[in-house]
């Protein structure tokens, strides 16, 4: 959780810089969740996040520096650099992205829950894998959703649906834009089960978590779980912020998730001041190295541009080895593959 603020407080800082480009949204406040999920799972697992995705890659364990020069535009990012804020995605940690139409996510998160049985029941492989697929309260009003829930259920399909319910879809209120807000409920309509967590409370999402990827593992069929949280920066760093009740952000900061932990940590004898201030300077190292790594790293080469976008023919280099070509041996991180 503390790599995940701390990053994204330097991703303020970088966009505001010029070091970034486009829109970026950050996920402050909604570290709990993110943690309280991926933490769960194995590598082989595989995880899907919206435009809000910095942190569920590094969550999923995709490195700092891989991220950061992703959103710096550079060779060494986790996409080449071609992706962006928005679409983090990596192969090798089975972060399937990264996606910025919302919804778009949950039926690539539905095909790899539907890849995990497939494996296990049609290949007679030994399978047991989970997908977790993290989307918004203002997500739940599209269609993909629903259709997704239906298949998942009928199919009983590996997967957790996640919502991180922040109570805003830009400026737009959760409750003025629904016809029930209790998003959990929409689970058994389907009859999945459905279940409400507050998403600040990292220790109540674990438990939440482990619960649904235990059935999803034992092929028991999908959880819907709806998570309450709250970002506590803008939708994105476009975003002034202004449209949102002071007392509602004052209500939502009391309640830092990272806050909650340490206290409780603290009360209960698991860690002191000290250890955790260990942590926040390793953390905080971490990041700047991760800055002055994407800083130095090499932008792609012209011929890059092309890649990825039509079939190969010409041999741009794309293709299942597609790894990026760049000479010099002091920027071995990029290891994204087409
Ligand atoms: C298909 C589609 N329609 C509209 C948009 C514009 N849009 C971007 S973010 C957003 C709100 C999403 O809110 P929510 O799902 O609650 O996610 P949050 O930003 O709160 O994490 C909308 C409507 C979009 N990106 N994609
Ligand atoms: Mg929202």
């Amino acid at each position: 959780m503390i790599l995940g603020r701390s990053f994204e407080d330097m991703c303020a800082q970088m966009y505001y810089r010029g070091k970034m480009f486009g829109f970026v949204h950050l996920y402050n406040g909604q570290e709990a969740v993110s943690t309280g999920f991926i933490k769960l799972l194995t590598k082989s697992d595989s995880v899907v996040s919206t435009y809000r995705d910095h942190v569920h890659a590094l969550s999923k364990g995709v490195s700092a520096r891989a991220v950061m020069s992703e959103l710096f535009g550079k060779v060494t990012g986790c996409c080449r650099g071609q992706g962006g804020s928005m679409h983090m995605f990596s192969k090798e940690h089975n972060m399937l992205g990264g996606f910025a139409f919302i919804g778009e996510g949950i039926p690539v998160a539905t095909g790899a829950a539907f890849t995990s049985k497939y494996k296990r029941e049609v290949l007679k492989q030994d399978c047991d894998d989970v997908t977790v697929a993290f989307f918004g309260d203002g997500t739940c009003n599209n269609g993909q959703f629903y259709e997704c829930l239906n298949i998942a259920a009928l199919y009983k399909l590996p997967i957790i649906f996640v919502v991180e319910n922040n109570l805003w879809a830009i400026g737009m209120s959760h409750l003025r834009s629904t016809s029930d807000p209790e998003i959990w409920k929409k689970g058994p309509a389907f009859g999945m089960p459905g279940v409400h967590v507050d998403g600040m409370d990292v220790l109540k999402v674990r438990e939440v978590a482990k619960e649904a990827v235990t059935r999803a593992r034992r092929g028991e069929g999908p959880t819907l779980v709806e998570c309450e949280t709250y970002r506590f920066r803008g939708h994105s760093l476009a975003d002034p912020d202004e449209l949102r009740d002071a007392a509602e952000k004052a209500k939502y900061a009391a309640r830092d998730p990272i806050t909650a932990l340490k206290k409780y940590l603290i009360e209960n004898k698991l860690a002191n001041e000290g250890e955790l201030k260990t942590i926040e300077k390793k953390i905080d190292d971490l990041v700047e190295e991760a800055v002055e790594f994407a800083d130095a790293s090499p932008q792609p080469g012209r011929s890059q541009l092309l890649e990825n976008v039509f079939a190969d023919p010409k041999g741009f280099g794309i293709g299942p080895d597609g790894r990026y070509r760049c000479e010099d041996p002091k920027f071995t991180e990029g290891t994204a593959q087409v």
